[in-house]
């Protein structure tokens, strides 16, 4: 099913702008390609398709919600997570009793790649860019005296996914609190890290059933968790222009849609529940029309797969202030910097929204920065009047302009992904992550040569810097402490259950996925469930009434009315299929006679209605009997799911019933649910390294392939004098050497953010080194390796998750090791000023933190590799 548009077709971004124009005017043409007059009026808006909406219906131009703000605001849900559980708790808690509305969890990076805080890889990254969480412990600890059937909870989660998922579950589980009643969102966007934040695990197509079992799990038993959150803000970072975030994130969506119709579900069933999240960058009106074209985009991309519920169409989505456009020079000018852009995340109507702290580009956030960008949001939401108009903006010549033009574009490149055969078929292309790349060198460049101004960084710089208080994890601490915690809980543990959970793991991931009924795929009735199961809520009441009248006096008769129903809607077709709508039927009969809930396996299963009846001291309280079955009895026998029903109605026949037949080998949901069985491992506190590589041993370990770009960086800055002299060095190496200036950017620990390390690659590679891109994830000994075997004169290590201070030491001693000290190591990245001494001390001879003009970096590299150029 491929979505059509009317559309132009995708333009180049042009960057550029009028010759006459002075550094401080606004750009001509935008980076998305978008040429802007200098006023708007309505015959601009004679094309536009999409004006004229009101919020609350499709397309949702103007809004998910009809009332907006005016009734509810949007969710002050501020991204954080450091050092221990314990600190972390702490820390959100002091954000809750200061006006934080709903959680948002950072894991450590050790943690998003499924290794336990004990495994050798992750030395330098425990506790150190979020919290770090091994087992269901921590995770309780985690959200301590946080009732999380009232907190709505984030978790930016996509490679160890499922752990976590489990873990937050059993988690709750142990707080009382059933999964139907958790509300929050897992990001469970695997496909954007494969194109840019590279927290993958396995490789794309066994990640993909991952989301698809996700999907299925928390549709059954979650109904209010939202179960992913397709996510632009990575791209947005990385690079990507307005029309490029669009595109490929709501291309993203719809890989998501086939994965959840091809694990058998209906659209209606998953779709409500998708979210988004969008980066919010300074160019203000743009990013306003960003959030706007992406709901009409969306909505006409979902209804192609015609849905029944309108909530299927509605693009709900979270947003996070630009830490790209953040400085480490001047920090305090980011506070005004976040403000413009929270106000248009609000003005483009986000339903929830974090805004990055002053220390952004340094460190993570202190209380003191963290409560500067909490109090931005809470200024937007007293202070001003914001929220009580809806879509303030809509009417805008410009803005409608921007938000047409968005479309066209966005809309184009999404066809060109379509055409590609969706975007997992695009990703193995390398097209997207290419063109993204290449707009984050063309904007390194116009940065670098002065075009775009950074205000404090390549323009009104600061005489000096003053230093400002940081946060400071001792991460060799943090380790020290999860592996005592972990070695305690795994010998207090019933070893043999947790092999047992894992063994079943990895049984149910060597299994293919179970293939969807053919119901599940849209022949005959659409899927299983009550929906589809009953045409209408008249003939479900009909059914049920009969069904309950005959069963208390002519049991045979409803044996045979349930088994008619079952049969004539064709429901009976897997056991997948079968547990699903005698499932359904049961807690439909049930709710109809109110004194009855169903249990299997330990689960309550209901009408969301009836969720909060569901809590054992209500059921008691009110003398309420629990018909318990077991998941086999309800996938298997159709008599023990009668006589207990019976028996709960205190009929005293017992009849026999036929067993179904048919194709009913699949092997029911929590048996091949590989959440469920995670669930299950948590259970008996498997670890989250334990269960990730329980399926590791399945699906193997995602290596991706390197690409780089190349003259983008040179193209814009090829007449800027620091480029020349930059080029004049390396050609003077050339000739001195007899070979041209080798330089390997490596990355190390578990810090997969790569865009830094693309760049220098692309921008040196322009200057005239050759370049040697490493693998990401390495170990300082695998880097020091691959420096002496591609004998390279230069290690930059580009470092984002604060792991610099341990590993690029080690790295050093590394290379001494294998006696190549001569190898020159320099390191870039997010190193606050204060960390420079230390480095300089362990050896290294550069440190270029964000706000550095590349050529600049490169003149002083080549000093150092030539001291007759002035270096000492
Ligand atoms: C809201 N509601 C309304 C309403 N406004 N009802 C009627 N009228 C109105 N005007 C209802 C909603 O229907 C919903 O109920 C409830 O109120 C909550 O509103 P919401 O809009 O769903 O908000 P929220 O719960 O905050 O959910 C927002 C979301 C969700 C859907 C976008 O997915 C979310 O919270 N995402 C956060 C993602 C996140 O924090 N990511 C961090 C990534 S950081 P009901 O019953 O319908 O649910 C990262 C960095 C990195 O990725 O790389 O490490
Ligand atoms: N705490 C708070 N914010 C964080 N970010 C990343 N990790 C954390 C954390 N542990 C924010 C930064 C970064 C973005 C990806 O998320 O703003 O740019």
């Amino acid at each position: 099913m491929r979505p059509t548009f009317k559309t132009t077709p995708p333009q180049p971004s042009a960057d550029s702008k009028p010759p006459s124009a002075t550094s401080s005017a606004r750009p001509f043409v935008t980076s998305e390609g978008i040429k802007i007059k200098p006023q708007y009026e309505p015959a601009d808006l004679v094309n536009a398709q999409h004006l004229g909406s009101v919020a609350g219906i499709p397309p949702f131009l103007r809004g998910p919600y009809s009332s907006m703000y005016v009734t509810q605001p949007w969710t002050i849900r501020q991204y954080a997570g450091f050092s221990t559980a314990e600190d972390s708790n702490a820390f959100y808690r002091r954000n809750l009793a200061a006006g934080q509305k709903g959680l948002s969890v950072a894991f450590d990076l050790a943690t998003h790649r499924g290794y336990d805080s004990d495994h050798p890889r992750v030395f330098g990254d425990v506790g150190k860019a979020g919290v770090a969480i091994d087992t269901v412990e921590d995770m309780k600890i985690l959200f301590d005296q946080i009732p999380l059937d009232q907190m709505s909870v984030s978790m930016t989660m996509n490679g160890a996914v499922l752990p976590i998922l489990a873990f937050y579950i059993v988690a709750a589980e142990e707080q009382g609190v059933r999964p139907e009643q958790l509300s929050g969102t897992i990001q469970n966007d695997i496909l954007k890290e494969f194109m840019v934040r590279n927290t993958y695990i396995y490789p794309p197509e066994p990640s993909m059933r991952l989301v698809g079992d996700i999907f299925a799990y928390t549709s059954r038993y979650m109904p209010k968790f939202n179960s992913i959150s397709i996510s632009g803000y990575h791209m947005h970072e990385a690079g990507a222009p307005a029309h490029i975030e669009l595109a490929y994130t709501l291309a993203d969506g719809l890989e998501y849609i086939r994965t959840g119709l091809k694990a058998g579900m209906n659209i209606d069933d998953f779709a409500p529940r998708l979210s988004f999240f969008w980066g919010i960058g300074m160019n203000h009106f743009m990013e306003i029309a960003k959030m706007r074209a992406a709901r009409v985009l969306w909505a006409t991309l979902v209804r192609s797969f015609d849905p029944k519920n309108p909530k299927s169409l509605a693009l709900r989505t979270h947003c996070q202030t630009s830490g790209y456009s953040l400085t480490e020079q001047d920090p305090f000018n980011n506070v005004a910097r976040t403000c413009v852009e929270a106000l248009a995340a609000v003005l483009g109507h986000t339903q929830s929204l974090h805004t990055n702290s002053l220390d952004e580009a340094i460190a993570l956030p202190t209380d003191f920065s963290a409560r500067i960008a909490r109090n931005t949001q809470l200024y937007l939401q007293y202070e001003t009047d914001v929220t009580a108009i809806v879509d303030p903006w809509g009417g805008s010549y410009y803005v409608e302009y921007l938000t047409d033009q968005l479309i066209q574009k966005a809309g184009a490149l999404i066809q060109e992904v379509e055409a590609l055969g969706g975007m997992t078929k695009a990703i193995e292309t390398g097209l997207p992550k290419l063109r993204i790349e290449e707009a984050a060198a063309r904007k390194q460049a116009r940065i670098d040569s002065g075009k775009d101004v950074i205000v404090g960084v390549n323009k009104y710089r600061p005489e000096s810097e003053k230093e400002i208080e940081l946060l400071e994890v001792d991460n060799q601490a943090v380790r020290e402490g999860q592996i005592r915690r972990i070695n305690e809980i795994k010998q207090k543990r019933n070893t043999e259950k947790v092999e047992a959970a894992l063994q079943a793991l990895t049984d149910a991931a060597m299994n293919p996925t179970p293939s969807p009924s053919p119901v599940g795929r849209g022949e005959g009735p659409e899927t299983f469930g009550t929906r589809p199961f009953f045409n209408s809520e008249a003939e479900k009441w009909k059914v049920l009434k009969n069904f309950a009248r005959a069963s208390r006096k002519e049991p045979t008769k409803a044996e045979e009315l349930l088994w008619e129903q079952l049969r004539g809607k064709r429901l009976l077709n897997t056991k997948f299929c079968r547990q699903h709508a005698i499932q359904d039927f049961i807690v439909d009969f049930v709710s109809l006679d109110k004194q009855l809930v169903i249990e299997v396996d330990g689960e309550i299963h209901a009408k969301q209605q009836a969720y909060d009846a569901l809590r054992t001291e209500y059921l008691n309280a009110n003398g309420l009997r629990v018909i318990r079955f077991t998941n086999d009895e309800v996938i298997n026998s159709m008599n023990i799911v009668l006589s207990k029903i019976k028996e709960a109605v205190e009929l005293p026949n017992q009849s026999t019933f036929p067993l179904p037949t048919g194709e009913g080998s699949g092997a029911g949901f929590k048996e091949s649910n590989l959440l469920a069985l995670a669930i299950e491992a948590a259970r008996y506190r498997a670890t989250l390294g334990e269960i990730s590589y329980a399926m590791e041993k399945a699906f193997g370990r995602h290596k991706a392939t390197i690409r780089a770009v190349s003259g983008i960086y040179s193209a814009e800055v090829s007449d800027d004098e620091n480029f020349r002299l930059a080029r004049q060095f390396t050609d003077r190496f050339a000739e001195r050497e007899g070979r041209r200036p080798r330089i390997l950017v490596a990355k190390m620990g578990q810090d997969g953010h790569d865009r830094g390390a693309k760049i220098i690659a692309t921008s040196f590679a322009d200057l005239g080194f050759d370049v040697d891109m490493g693998p990401l994830f390495q170990t300082p000994e695998e880097v020091a390796r691959q420096a002496a075997e591609n004998d390279v004169h230069v290690v930059g290590v580009s470092s984002l998750a604060a792991g610099h201070k341990t590993l690029i030491p080690q790295l050093i001693e590394e290379l001494k090791k294998i006696d190549r000290a001569d190898i020159l190591v320099i390191a870039g990245g997010v190193i606050p000023a204060q960390d420079y001494q230390f480095l300089y001390d362990a050896g290294v001879k550069g440190v270029f933190g964000p706000g550095t003009v590349i050529s600049v970096a490169a003149q002083k590299i080549l000093k150092e590799l030539m001291p007759e150029l002035g270096g000492q």
